[in-house]
């Protein structure tokens, strides 16, 4: 026999347990897009308490629709080790241009991030940061759906050491501490760049450049970093947002394990 209030409240004791055990994180990825689902993968496979927010009901950002909704992806060959890694397969079409399936990219990336650790809260928007002393400390979470419903709700809070802004062309979270500290962003202007029209080429080799702290304890990865930094955008080649993503993780790391190694 199954008892419906049973189903309810495993589902309610479940998804408290889950909430209440990650609003203290070593990192907070706002965005499930490519470049922060490798980052989440990489930082969990590390060993780190990583927790993602993302707006929709499904993860996978832009990458789902490959380009125009032809749902193959372009990734060159600088990014197949990260493919290699995660067991996605792929087809040379020519030298340096690879394709992928993209709805196995996504869900394959998505299944190894999670069994490496990562929680994943859907249909969760950061609507704003914790900021102390001249650093971001955490995020303010709303329900996606309070958010569209336009509702006058307020928030909930979660600490994290580290911020990672992958909320793509957008670049939500950059925006929001922006506003409450004009000028002081970590770019050349002090302001957000803003993203350029599209240059393949370039924007690939800018993605990960850009791919850097923007403010204390806030890193961007993917698109948002090359909005923030201002490099153009790249069109449907998804190399350079995996391997922003593996870098984000990387800086993180390093600055995580310096820390530990100095006990703090
Ligand atoms: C929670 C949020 C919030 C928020 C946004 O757009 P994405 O796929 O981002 P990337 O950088 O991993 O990949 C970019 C790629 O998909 C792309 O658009 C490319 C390569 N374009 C090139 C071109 O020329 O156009 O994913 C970002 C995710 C989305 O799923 C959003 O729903 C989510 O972030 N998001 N989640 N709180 N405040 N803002």
């Amino acid at each position: 026999m199954l008892d419906e209030v049973v189903i309810s409240r495993a589902i309610l004791q479940r998804f408290y347990e889950k909430l209440s055990e990650n609003l203290e994180a070593d990192v907070a990825i706002v965005g499930g897009g490519p470049a922060g689902l490798v980052a989440g993968y990489y930082l969990s496979k590390s060993r780190k308490k990583v927790v993602m927010f993302e707006r929709k009901l499904s993860i996978g950002g832009g990458m789902w629709g490959g380009g125009m909704l032809f749902n193959e992806i372009v990734v060159q060959q600088d990014a197949l080790p990260i493919l290699d890694e995660l067991q996605i397969r792929y087809r040379e079409f020519q030298p340096n241009y690879y394709t992928a399936d993209s709805v196995e990219a996504v869900s394959t990336l998505t299944s190894k991030a999670s069994k490496a650790g990562l929680i994943v809260f859907n249909c969760m928007s950061a609507e704003d940061v914790l900021m102390r002393k001249d650093r971001v400390t955490g995020l303010v979470l709303n329900w996606s759906a309070v958010e569209i419903a336009g509702l006058h709700v307020d928030p909930l809070s979660m600490r994290a050491r580290y911020v990672i802004d992958a909320t793509g062309h957008a670049t939500e979270v950059v925006h929001v501490v922006r506003k409450k500290v004009p000028g002081r962003l970590l770019t050349e202007s002090g302001e957000i760049e803003g993203e350029k029209s599209m240059w393949s080429d370039r924007a690939e080799a800018l993605t990960l450049e850009n791919t850097r702290e923007v403010f204390s304890g806030l890193y961007v990865a993917g698109m948002a970093a090359n909005a923030t930094f201002g490099g153009p955008r790249m069109g449907p080649i998804f190399g350079g947002m995996l391997r922003s993503g593996k870098k984000a993780a990387s800086l993180i790391l390093e600055k995580l394990d310096t820390q530990a190694g100095e006990g703090s």
